[in-house]
């Protein structure tokens, strides 16, 4: 600690000093989650900083996660994302995945129908040209906060009709009988674009994980092509490991 630092005259520069005093606000709760900043003006003014200097310490906060700048609205204090183990070895769905955690689950429905399918779609269904599919697009969210975008193409004779899926998509395959038994997984790593970075409300830009999914009965026949973009900040995905022999 520097003399300045327990004399109470914090050292450093001010905008630094004014950038501790916004980090004690949301860690003591003064500032809540997802509550807006006052104008820069009006902080300029409340302080007798510089502007210059009010935005070189938002600009900080911005960088190191703790506001959030959503353009037209202003400045925010994010809110902390609670970060969720997902094994690697297991065929769960997120509904599942997320009651065993006790957290509860929403969706924001992007897109619900009978579509034509993408190229990639046809190619990972085994479609015939012309074929159309059934399309869930969807905004995952536990507790509230955005976990991930999926966007899943079914063949019809698996899911004829699409509107039946109100919220867990293998509830209604299991009722069906059609609930996969494997799958294979992709994951690669993406930043995140504009839209997709808004609903999942992190910054454009940011790390995301993109998953493909492609899941198979007994029998081998493909039930379901997923893609997935999930949150980068929300979710460590764990396998366990055996040495080979
Ligand atoms: C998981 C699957 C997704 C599947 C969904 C069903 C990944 C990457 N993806 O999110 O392929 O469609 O679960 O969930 O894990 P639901 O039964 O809750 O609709």
């Amino acid at each position: 600690l520097k003399p300045g630092d327990w004399l109470g005259k914090s050292a450093g520069p001010r905008y630094v000093q004014l950038r501790r005093r916004i980090e004690q606000a949301v860690e003591q709760g003064i500032l809540q989650p997802n509550s807006s900043l006052p104008p820069e003006r009006e902080i300029a003014e409340l302080t007798d900083l510089s502007r210059v200097t009010v935005r070189k310490a938002i600009h900080d906060l911005v960088d190191s996660g703790i506001l959030i700048q959503r353009q037209g609205s202003g400045t925010f204090v994010r809110d902390k994302v609670q970060r969720v183990e997902q094994s690697l070895s297991r065929l769960t769905s997120f509904s599942d995945d997320m009651k065993r955690r006790g957290m509860e689950t929403t969706s924001t429905w992007l897109e619900r129908g009978v579509v034509l399918p993408s190229p990639e779609e046809v190619v990972a269904l085994g479609l015939s040209a012309g074929d159309s599919v059934a399309r869930l697009y969807r905004l995952r969210q536990a507790e509230g906060q955005p976990m991930a975008l999926e966007r899943a193409a079914l063949p019809l004779d698996i899911l004829p009709n699409p509107l039946l899926v109100t919220s867990s998509l293998y509830e209604v395959l299991e009722a069906s009988g059609t609930l996969p038994v494997r799958a294979i997984q992709r994951i690669t790593a993406v930043n995140l674009g504009h839209r997709e970075a808004e609903l999942l409300g992190v910054e454009p830009g940011a790390a995301g994980l993109s998953i493909r999914r492609t899941s198979y009965l007994e029998n081998d026949r493909v039930v379901e092509f997923t893609q997935s973009t999930y949150r980068g900040d929300a979710y460590d995905f764990v396998a366990e490991l055996r040495l080979a022999n």
